[in-house]
Parts: structure tokens; sequence; C-alpha cells
């Protein structure tokens, strides 16, 4: 696996659900697989799961593991090709990302997207950048268009829940005060599409998301009559795809509350975390015995492990 970014680059499914099942009961079983081996974790915006799960993960697959907070930690570094810079960035990533290369086996970059131009996030330009400079394998760790590792670690943990063999799994969008990047929601829908789910996405008008992220999806734009009987609820704020990076909606009608759960099969809640309590979801759904979210998290390590434990089988 020289890049994790789509469901595809994960290969069958249910092999990939079976070896998650298998790092999470002995997660220490492949120590001696990254002796001498280094991963560094580059940040371009802030995170408490990805970067902790990500060292985590590294560590188990006895990894040194190093993260760099750009801007932060290093120089700030321009990412606009064909510029002269005579601003504030004394540094390029045309340079930095081979150097960065050459210090590691592995790169995982959080990069988010800008909201400036929707051709430049959509075409993953700066994950590009390191997947064609960097000659190393490269993990998206929330880019400007996905979020694997989270989408893995909702389907590992959807797969443990679940009691049926085709769960209703609903995406429904939620408010939130700022314009939130479609990294989760394009994932989720992506790898919900590939598994074996039920799966229908509900939000309000003007927030559809990239076609082809929604793929067969059914999208039902009645919040209620799309939560009917579901097993799995799993809320998100987005910014608008079409009206690219713009909120169109803070309607609190939509924050996830006993009164929707209530039509649901006794569903369980998901949310990739951080998430804003009585905007996104009530705290009594939060706190509920049917709330994933701490479960889901802790997943997180196990997502990462099997992604970076497959790059390096790969380099043997
Ligand atoms: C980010 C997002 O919505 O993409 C990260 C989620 C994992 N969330 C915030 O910026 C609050
Ligand atoms: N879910 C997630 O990626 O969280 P962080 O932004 O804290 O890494």
């Amino acid at each position: 696996m020289k890049k994790f970014f789509h469901v595809s680059d994960i290969g069958d499914l249910d092999a990939a659900l079976r070896e998650a099942a298998w790092v999470k009961a002995d997660p220490f079983h492949w120590k001696s697989l990254g002796t001498d081996k280094t991963a560094i974790f580059i940040f371009f915006n802030s995170s408490l799961r990805t970067r902790l799960s990500s060292q985590k993960a590294a560590m188990n697959l006895g990894m040194n593991a190093i993260v760099l907070n750009v801007g932060a930690d290093s120089w700030k570094l321009e990412t606009q090709m064909g510029v002269i810079m005579d601003g504030d960035k004394p540094e390029h990533l045309r340079e930095a990302i081979p150097v960065i290369g050459s210090y590691c086996d592995l790169i995982g970059v959080r990069s988010f997207a800008r909201f400036e131009d929707r051709d430049f996030d959509y075409q993953e330009t700066i994950l590009n950048q390191f997947v064609e400079y960097s000659g190393k394998p490269v993990i998206s760790l929330e880019s400007a268009t996905v979020h694997p590792c989270q989408a893995f670690a909702d389907l590992i943990t959807i797969d443990q829940y679940k009691t049926k063999p085709r769960p209703k799994v609903v995406l429904t969008w939620a408010p939130h005060p700022n314009p939130l990047p479609q990294a989760v929601p394009n994932s989720f829908a992506e790898w919900m599409n590939a598994a074996d789910v039920d799966f229908v996405i509900t939000h309000p008008e003007g927030y559809e998301l990239d076609p082809q992220f929604v793929g067969n999806a059914r999208v039902e734009y009645d919040q209620m009559k799309a939560f009917e009987g579901a097993d799995f609820i799993y809320a998100k704020s987005w910014a608008s795809y079409r009206e690219y990076g713009k909120v169109l909606s803070r309607d609190r009608a939509w924050t996830v509350s006993a009164r929707q759960m209530a039509v649901t099969d006794n569903a369980y809640f998901m949310h990739c975390l951080p998430v804003r309590r009585n905007m996104i979801v009530s705290d009594e759904v939060i706190d509920s015995p049917r709330s994933l979210v701490i479960p889901e998290a802790a997943n997180r390590v196990v997502s990462a492990q099997v992604v970076m434990k497959r790059m390096l089988e790969a380099m043997q």
C-alpha cells in the first residue's frame, strides 16, 4: 500500500475487518515489524485523536514516531507553486517534503480543506505533493476531501456492535457555528457504500455532498423519516459543497436528540469527535448507554495500526 486515501486502497473489506479484529485482540504481535523504522506525522491542523492514535499504533508496531506541527514547531510552509516567496513563509513544501521523506519510512499528513478554491481542495493538491515528492507511503490523517483512518475505525465499530447482518446506518448532517470540512462525511459515505449495510444520508437542502462520494446511497431530506428503524446514527456537521464552504443553516431542529432517536430501532449514536454538545447532539443522547463515541475513538488505534502494518509488510 503506497497510499491510504480511499476505501479501494485497503482492498477486500472483510479481510481488513478480520485483520482489525486480530490487531485489536493482540496489538503487540507485530512489534518486530517496525524495528528501526520511523513514521513521521505532519499536522497542518489541530488534533487530539489522530495524533495520539497514530503515535500509539506506530509504537504498537515497534516503530519510532515523530510528530511535527507545521508552523508551531517548524517554519511556516508555502504550499502554492510558482509564487514569489516574499510573505511570511520562509520554506516551500517542494523542499520540505523530500527532506521529511529522507528522515522516515512512512508519512501521515493532516491538511484540512481550506475552502478557498474547491478545485484546489478536491484535487488533494497538498497530499498529492507528498505522494509525488516524498518517495514514501503516505497516509491521509484527514486531508482536504477524505478522512480514511476515521471511516475505517467507524466501520470496525459498526462491525463490532451490529446485531443484524445488514444494519441500517444513517449519516445525518447537524448544525455547528463554523464551516467544517466534508472529509469525514465523504469518507464515511464512501466506506458505507462499500460495506454490507443499508445506508441513508440525511441533510437540509444545499448540503448535498460531492456525487463521487454519495454514490448509490439513498438521500432523504426528512431527518425523522431517515431515522426510522435505524440501527446506527452517525452525526456530523459539514459546510456546503455546492456553495463551497458556506454555512447555509444553523437549524437546531437537526441537533440529534431523544426526539429523533425515539423512531430508530434503539440505534447506537456515533460521532468522530470533537463534538459540540447540544449543537450536534444533546447531552442526553451522547451520555446514554447507546453512545459509541468512546469505543469509536478507541478503534482509531486499530485502523491506523492495520494500515501501517500493511505498509511495513510491503517494505519487507
Ligand atoms: C474537523 C472536521 O470537521 O473535519 C475534524 C474532525 C475529525 N472538526 C473540527 O474542525 C471541529
Ligand atoms: N476524529 C478525529 O480525527 O479527531 P482529531 O481531530 O482530534 O484528530
